[in-house]
């Protein structure tokens, strides 16, 4: 039994459901949530000591980090285009979830958490830091999409999906960058079904 505890405000659930969904993975999906801090509650600490979404449980193997949940669910499924075995495709595809971690997701969270979700009490600052990392790091996305389908070529995989996860999140506080490629690769993403079903209902 496959089992993800998630939540679909949650930007890094989102990701996950969306390739379960995608590719018709069967599981049990445990909403947490996230506004009655559930992940904060005993019960939730014993499954995850970082109290964060999302959380898979898959047999005796515990895993937290989206992205590791993703790799994990290529490997096990064997979802080769989702997760390209070739050298030169897959170091793309790692370039690009780390990416999504360590340059669009903090500057994603500044914007996003300080904007929407605490409203009047987000840190000013944040959303300031959040905007201008955001300038400095779109222009770049937009050139390496260039005049490709997806990050990595003419197929979604994995690392598409993690950031499609994020821009979905920026639009929430209206901010998805309106760069020509991207508006065009986050077009092809959201006809995505198992995008699209990862959603929030709003
Ligand atoms: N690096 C983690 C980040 C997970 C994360 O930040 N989850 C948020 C929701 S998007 C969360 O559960 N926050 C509650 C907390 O950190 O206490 C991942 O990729 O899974």
């Amino acid at each position: 039994m496959t089992t993800l505890y998630f939540s679909p405000i949650s930007q890094h659930s989102r990701r996950v459901v969306s390739l379960l969904e995608e590719v018709g993975i069967a599981y049990e999906g445990k909403l947490v949530d996230m506004m009655k801090g559930e992940y904060l509650s005993e019960a939730f600490l014993t499954i995850n000591p970082n109290h964060q979404v999302p959380t898979l449980i898959d047999g005796d193997i515990k895993l937290h980090e989206s992205n590791a949940i993703l790799r994990y669910l290529c490997n096990k499924h064997e979802l080769t285009d989702w997760y390209p075995t070739g050298l030169a495709q897959r170091a793309q595809v790692e370039q690009w979830l780390d990416w999504t971690q360590c340059r669009m997701s903090p500057a994603v969270v500044d914007i996003v958490f300080n904007s929407v979700f605490l409203g009047e009490k987000g840190d000013k600052k944040a959303i300031e830091r959040g905007f201008k990392s955001l300038e400095e790091i779109s222009p770049i996305l937009d050139a390496a999409l260039g005049d490709k389908k997806f990050l990595t070529g003419d197929r979604p995989t994995i690392a598409d999906l993690a950031l499609a996860s994020n821009m979905f999140h920026l639009g929430l506080a209206k901010a998805i960058p309106s760069h020509k490629n991207i508006q065009a690769w986050f077009g092809r993403m959201s006809e995505l079904k198992g995008y699209q079903k990862s959603l929030p209902q709003m």
